[in-house]
């Protein structure tokens, strides 16, 4: 539960730094990646990066996104999607005082505090991104650490990897 707009905001621009890196490593060839047969591919998972309005609607925002649910075939459409939903939810609560995070609205089913949904939107970003990493991985794609290093990233520092 964020409690200020400033903390949500230093962690969001963080967290949205390094999701956009890894999507801007993806490929077009590997957006067909698949988890497993008839689950998420790649291509949908980093579409379901991109901020939308499910969680932004009941707190009374409106935020820039793409309005389809169709994967785009460019993994550099999905990056700049990305781009500008990021920079749309950051505009969007910098409108906010720290008063309205107290303030509880119903989102999908449950009543929560507009600190809490943030909360929420910024955990569920981490949890697919961390899944994404492992698509990339498969893809043969360089993956990027976002708290701790990845393997290619220990070998940079010449420490062998855990
Ligand atoms: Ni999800």
């Amino acid at each position: 539960m964020f409690v200020t707009v400033e903390n949500f905001l230093a962690d969001y621009k963080n967290e949205a730094v390094l999701t956009k890196k890894l999507l801007d490593a993806l490929t077009d060839a590997s957006l067909k990646q698949e988890t497993a047969p008839g689950y998420r591919t790649l291509g949908e998972l980093a579409w379901h990066l991109v901020p939308n309005d499910s969680m932004f609607k009941p707190m009374g925002l409106s935020i820039k996104n793409p309005g389809s649910s169709e994967v785009p075939a460019s993994a550099s459409d999905i990056a700049e999607q990305y781009r500008i939903g990021a920079d749309s939810v950051i505009e969007a609560v910098s409108k906010w005082d720290d008063e309205k995070l107290q303030e509880t609205n119903e989102v999908f089913g449950y009543e929560w505090q507009n600190g809490l949904t943030l909360s929420l939107f910024l955990k569920h970003e981490i949890h697919h991104r961390g899944q994404l990493t492992v698509l990339m991985r498969q893809a043969g794609l360089p993956v990027y650490g976002a708290y701790g290093p990845s393997k290619e990233e220990w070998a940079e520092m010449n420490i062998p990897s855990l």
